[in-house]
């Protein structure tokens, strides 16, 4: 776009900024009221030479990257930015609980929405309650932006130890290198518009968490515009000669099979693999990670794949293909630990983090976009083909007076999905997730792989106050007692999520690896009766016919979250934990190393 053109964009943003500000000021022409700093530097009417500070430009910089929104708890080193952020209304200012909640709901608001998440917090004690979400981020490939203040230069040079203060004033910003693609410290506003230009397209281009400091005393300082983002070049050459080795190793194999992972997500390729299926007429699962990826573009998924903890046929397919392409997957544990054979990933084609090694070679610098173009470039659409129909599977929801168990919980969340229209799904670590394997056809966000608990809840409201759409979050009683409180924010969000609580009154996943520990009882919390207090509705669910109930009433009230306490038997699991808990333990017996 011309600087003309850019600067017509930042005008507009400006007239929409203005409009928001009511107070006295400078009059402008065309739009409402500047304020404070911006007003001493508004141009006159002649010149129209416009200066924003330096917030307002980060905060186009990240909505021009996809944000929507800004998830964020202040302190008094970040006050300023947080005054600006909400003066200016140009992306909304949502404040939660607690930090670990903040960066969760950033970090869902990404991968449900696409594009940046973004995390505002303080110096020191809230920047530092936020690590073990940017972990996670990092882990799991989100590209969360995290924003916190810090103590302006001449805080810093006053040789006393400043409140917040770790080992050093430098403590957090090398921390936040250990978490993070890219950072920088906005301390010379005449270099801020490159800064935040080279670490938003970082975090965009690795699709990782990345940092920026701004000293209290820089976020209404004047600013200049922040470039627009680069495509990052790749080398034509090098990418024909992959696609078409990828593609000739493809058409050798006799059992092909696509795996699909968490990178096609990040970078938004779901469309594009899905029509790159069809086109190869290809076996297609999903990793575990991958789990609701694909949903509703028309791919026949065969399922995803748990390794002895899933579906035999769909581990057979992957154990057994001779070419095996793993597009965007993480090569974890998680994904891979329980293997029934040990996939010789020398003989799988394998596209991640831009490079993709095939045999005993790589191909580096190739973003995954580029390559999914260039295979569609050499793949002939099938037009014959119909995309076929989603599968919606509703029935095997019993309806008696028969204990709930977790099974049950996904048969009831299918008949519901099949009765409705499919929810998204936000999911904690915890024996919810693996009952979220048996929820069909609907979009999973979960940390897979990392496993951190405490996700479920915020990540609910991040990804409704990102996306719209009303989410199920399920959520064990563990997780819940850390983060579920954030339920109490709900109304003020304006989300309504529908929560399923698996109360087994334990940490029973941990219980099933090591049974003799009593350190994994959580005694007998009565959730229901605390929703009131936060503002929505709670029951008690102990049969399968009161689950049925409970869901549809659920899902028929609006503008409240719904809590349901389900009571589950301790040592009661689902098939798919049941499986793993098997696995992992016969795996891990001596001499059974998989083949
Ligand atoms: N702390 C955090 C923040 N994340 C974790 N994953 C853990 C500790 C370890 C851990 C698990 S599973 C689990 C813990 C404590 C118990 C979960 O209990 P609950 O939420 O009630 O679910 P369920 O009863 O279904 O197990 C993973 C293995 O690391
Ligand atoms: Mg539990």
């Amino acid at each position: 776009m011309s600087a003309a053109g850019r600067y017509r964009v930042a005008w507009s943003s400006i007239s929409r900024y203005q409009r928001s500000v009511s107070c006295a000021g400078v009059e402008l022409p065309q739009c409402g009221v500047a304020h404070g700093p911006v007003a001493s530097r508004l141009a006159d009417q002649r010149g129209l030479t416009m200066t924003m500070n330096l917030t307002q430009r980060l905060l186009h910089a990240l909505r021009e990257r996809g944000a929507t929104e800004v998830f964020g708890i202040p302190g008094d080193f970040a006050l300023p930015l947080f005054l600006e952020i909400e003066r200016s209304a140009i992306l909304p200012l949502h404040t939660l609980s607690h930090e670990p909640a903040v960066g969760f709901a950033a970090d869902a608001a990404s991968r449900a929405r696409g594009g940046l998440g973004v995390a505002a917090v303080t110096y020191g004690a809230g920047a530092l309650n936020l690590v073990n979400a940017v972990a996670s981020a990092y882990a799991e490939r989100v590209p969360l932006v995290v924003l916190s203040g810090a103590p302006a230069a001449h805080e810093a040079a006053s040789g006393l130890l400043l409140h917040h203060q770790v080992k050093t004033l430098d403590s957090q910003w090398r921390l936040f290198e250990e978490l993070t693609c890219d950072r920088a410290r906005l301390q010379d506003v005449s270099r801020a518009p490159a800064q935040i230009a080279r670490v938003l397209d970082a975090a965009l281009a690795q699709s990782r968490p990345v940092y920026l400091e701004i000293p209290r005393d820089r976020p209404a300082m004047a600013c200049e515009a922040v470039p627009r983002s680069e495509a990052p070049a790749v080398d034509g050459e090098r990418l024909a000669a992959c696609a078409e080795e990828l593609l000739t190793r493809l058409r050798s194999a006799e059992r092909p099979v696509l795996m699909a992972g968490v990178e096609i997500r990040r970078y938004g390729l779901e469309a594009q693999v899905a029509e790159l299926a069809r086109r190869l007429d290809i076996s297609v699962v999903t990793s575990f990670m991958g789990r609701g990826l694909l949903t509703g573009h028309g791919v026949a998924l065969a399922g995803a794949y748990l390794g002895l903890a899933g579906d035999p046929d769909v581990s057979a397919l992957v154990e057994n293909s001779d070419g095996l392409l793993l597009l965007g997957v993480i090569v974890s544990d998680t994904n891979f630990a329980v293997s029934a054979r040990r996939i010789d990933l020398r003989r799988a084609i394998h596209a991640y983090d831009g490079d993709v090694a095939m045999g005993h070679h790589v191909y580096h610098g190739l973003p995954l976009a580029a390559l999914v173009d260039a295979l569609l470039e050499r793949v002939p659409a099938r037009p014959d083909r119909p995309a076929p129909a989603a599968a919606v599977s509703g029935g095997g929801a019993t309806l008696d007076d028969a204990p709930v168990q977790p099974s049950d919980i996904a048969a009831a969340i299918n008949a519901l999905h099949a009765e409705h229209g499919a929810l998204p799904l936000a999911c904690d670590v915890g024996d919810c997730l693996f009952t979220a394997m048996d929820v069909h056809a609907t979009e999973l966000i979960a940390p897979g792989y990392y496993a951190t608990m405490g996700y479920g809840v915020p990540a609910g409201l991040g990804l409704q106050v990102a996306t719209g759409k009303r989410p199920i979050v399920m959520v064990g009683d563990g997780a819940f007692q850390m983060t579920g409180w954030e339920l109490g924010n709900a109304a003020r969000l304006g989300c309504d999520p529908i929560v399923v609580l698996f109360n087994n009154a334990s940490w029973e996943m941990l219980r099933t690896f090591q049974p003799e520990g009593r350190y994994n009882d959580l005694g007998n919390w009565d959730f229901a009766s605390m929703a009131a207090g936060m503002g929505g509705d709670g029951c008690v669910v102990r049969t399968r016919r009161e689950l049925a109930a409970a869901l549809e009433r659920a899902h028929a009230t609006r503008g409240r979250f719904q809590l349901l306490d389900v009571r589950l038997a301790r040592g009661v699991l689902s098939p798919t934990l049941a499986r793993f808990v098997g696995a992992v333990k016969r795996l891990s017996m001596p001499g059974s190393a998989s083949t």
